[in-house]
């Protein structure tokens, strides 16, 4: 008996569960039900246990419990996060998630940690990872196709947490992308998102796409305040950690499917664009060969960032190496 398996099903119930049936569906005693309850309780979920009528979960605005049970109670995929690994800490989950590729975990495997001690950026910079308030989490897989597509499915995940974020918040958290990694609120980042891989010049070996999603923070530092915000800053609502994760991976799930068709964003950049924060907005790029200004004009296929520079050239920016500010700021 699975205690995620009574979770879900205490969940989807719309009145209390009978101990009998519990034990009836998972095949064991009525102590064992009972004491699996108690370990429940033990984790922090509230239970209601009422005689003669069963087995109650209390679940509301609040509710926020970040476990291994709690996130595959949420976890409705075929694949992705089928393989979960919770840590309360680690150094970083994209380095867990780089070592479960190379020693040979299956594609879809997921770590998520309720602290991070050297979090990552993107070219060595830090990612701020404070305990038991934010979702810090990395994906492995094995994707047949060539390198340079890759980067890709960092748009491919962006699209996918900013779907899981807009369902769990009704729509009103006014959350859009800044392409290419990047998910902001009223002009503050909330998410960042790093893609590593390992690969010959034919072939991947895996890829890691790995994910912070400041979530319940109300307090930032004052290296990164000006520019971090968090969902429950913005919206006012708590955020239920476990079910947003189980949300991103199903839509993650979906668009990797669109994306797998024809490597690349053909079926996605319609719905990418209409959530860019930038779109036909002045932006400035920070190419390493060279900065410069343009108005950006949305996503190609490819992934890349259309940009139009005053000249009248057209710029197709990759997402590699290279990132883009508003000509006034962050956004
Ligand atoms: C990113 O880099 O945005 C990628 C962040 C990826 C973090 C996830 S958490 C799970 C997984 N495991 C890891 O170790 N990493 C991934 P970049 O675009 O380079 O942005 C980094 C910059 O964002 C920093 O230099 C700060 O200015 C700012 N920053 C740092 N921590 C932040 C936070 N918690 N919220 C918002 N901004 C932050």
């Amino acid at each position: 008996m699975k205690k995620d398996e009574i979770i879900k099903m205490l969940r989807n119930a719309s009145d209390y569960v009978s101990g009998q049936e519990l034990c009836e569906h998972f095949g064991v005693s009525r102590t064992a039900v009972w004491k699996a309850v108690k370990q429940l309780e033990k984790d922090g979920y509230r239970i209601e246990a009422v005689n003669n009528r069963g087995y109650r979960l209390i679940e509301d605005a609040e509710s926020d419990i970040l476990s291994q049970v709690s996130i595959e109670s949420f976890i409705e995929t075929k694949w992705a996060a089928k393989n979960l690994i919770f840590k309360k800490e680690t150094g970083s989950t994209n380095i867990d998630a780089k070592l479960l590729g190379e020693a040979g975990a299956p594609s879809g495997t997921l770590v998520v940690a309720d602290r991070q001690t050297a979090g990552l950026g993107r070219r060595g910079r830090a990612w701020v990872s404070e305990e038991g308030e934010n979702i810090y989490m990395s994906i492995m897989l094995r994707p047949d196709c060539l390198p340079e597509k890759a980067s890709m499915l960092t748009l491919v995940m962006a699209l996918a947490a900013l779907e899981a974020v807009n369902e769990l918040k009704a729509k009103t958290s006014g959350a859009l992308i800044k392409w290419p990694n990047d998910i902001v609120m009223n002009g503050k980042k909330v998410c960042g998102i790093l893609t590593e891989m390992s690969a010959e010049l034919d072939g991947i070996h895996y890829v890691v796409i790995g994910i912070g999603i400041n979530s319940n923070q109300t307090q930032f530092d004052d290296g990164i305040a000006d520019r971090a915000t968090s969902i429950f800053n913005e919206t006012g609502k708590k955020v239920n950690r476990a079910k947003l994760i189980g949300r991103t991976m199903h839509y993650f799930e979906k668009y990797y499917a669109e994306f797998e068709k024809s490597r690349d964003m053909s079926a996605l950049m319609e719905r990418y664009n209409s959530f860019l924060v930038n779109m036909d907005e002045r932006v400035r790029v920070l190419d390493p060969k060279g900065e410069y200004e343009g108005t950006a004009r949305g996503i190609n296929d490819k992934g890349e960032l259309i940009v139009d520079r005053a000249d009248g050239n057209r710029e197709y920016v990759y997402a590699g190496e290279v990132s883009v500010r508003g000509v006034y700021g962050y956004v």
